[in-house]
């Protein structure tokens, strides 16, 4: 996998991620790189199990190595550390792939569905097809990350079981982030997003990485996680021990 020249984040960059929730996109590799490791994904993930009995499209960092190096990719760590510091570890990675048809996911903030100790997180979500307006690309709320919504029953048809209570929020706010295949977003886990139906004929798959640091307590039996889950150290020291963890799965 190609390495990522210079990925650092001036301090405009920094400050602009505390207003606003987000920040990209950036390219972390090139559309025909993208193109390669789709197949790979198709051909050698996708078709075999992972360690969440549930679901295939989850945590499989944990056992193909080149998932991990996608979600650990240096375009997305080098950054982070410039956001949170050096001590860096993945706690859960997600395939979001919606075929043609497929229906919308509603506004909401991730903290409401996750098993972290304080609620911190940064999501990296990477497109591996191109993600459109007609494919339903992830739209954002810049700044909603600063207010924490109630979240209730989803209407029905929607791919959430809940979804954020919009009342006062302006959804003409919304950016949507159109993507070329390889190229990723950042936001923390109370930024409003959302995606539409899949109104084309062509399938959206991404890819996210949720990143925490070591201090933060993780519920690893229950869902959305599992038993025998595990974190793994991407960057840095864990000063505190209480999650357990394991090596990251060999290339
Ligand atoms: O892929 C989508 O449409 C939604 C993604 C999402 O909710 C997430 O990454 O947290």
């Amino acid at each position: 996998m190609t390495t990522a020249a210079a990925c650092t984040l001036s301090k405009q960059d920094v400050l602009r991620f505390h207003e606003e929730g987000y920040l990209g996109p950036y390219a972390l590799c090139t559309p025909a790189e993208m193109a390669a490791f789709r197949e790979r994904i198709e051909r050698e993930v996708l078709t075999k199990d992972g360690p969440n009995p549930r679901s295939r499209e989850h945590c499989r960092h944990l056992d193909c190595r080149l998932i991990y190096d996608l979600v650990t990719h240096p375009a997305i760590i080098e950054r982070m550390t410039a956001l949170f510091g050096p001590d860096i570890v993945i706690w859960s990675s997600n395939f979001w792939t919606k075929q043609p048809g497929g229906g919308e996911i509603p506004w909401h903030q991730d903290f409401n569905y996750w098993p972290l100790n304080p609620h911190l997180n940064l999501s990296a979500w990477m497109a591996i097809d191109a993600c459109t307006e007609e494919n339903s690309c992830v739209r954002i709320i810049p700044g909603s990350h600063k207010k924490i919504l109630q979240h209730v029953k989803a209407t029905e048809g929607m791919a959430f079981s809940e979804m954020a209570q919009m009342q006062g929020i302006d959804v003409n706010k919304a950016v949507r982030m159109v993507l070329q295949p390889g190229e990723f977003f950042f936001f923390n886990e109370r930024t409003l997003h959302q995606s539409n139906k899949n109104v084309s004929n062509k399938r959206r798959m991404g890819l996210a990485a949720r990143l925490t640091l070591p201090f933060v307590k993780l519920n690893q039996e229950g869902p959305p996680l599992f038993p025998g889950h595990n974190a793994i150290l991407v960057h840095g020291e864990d000063r505190f021990g209480i999650n357990r963890y394991q090596d990251p799965p060999v290339a």
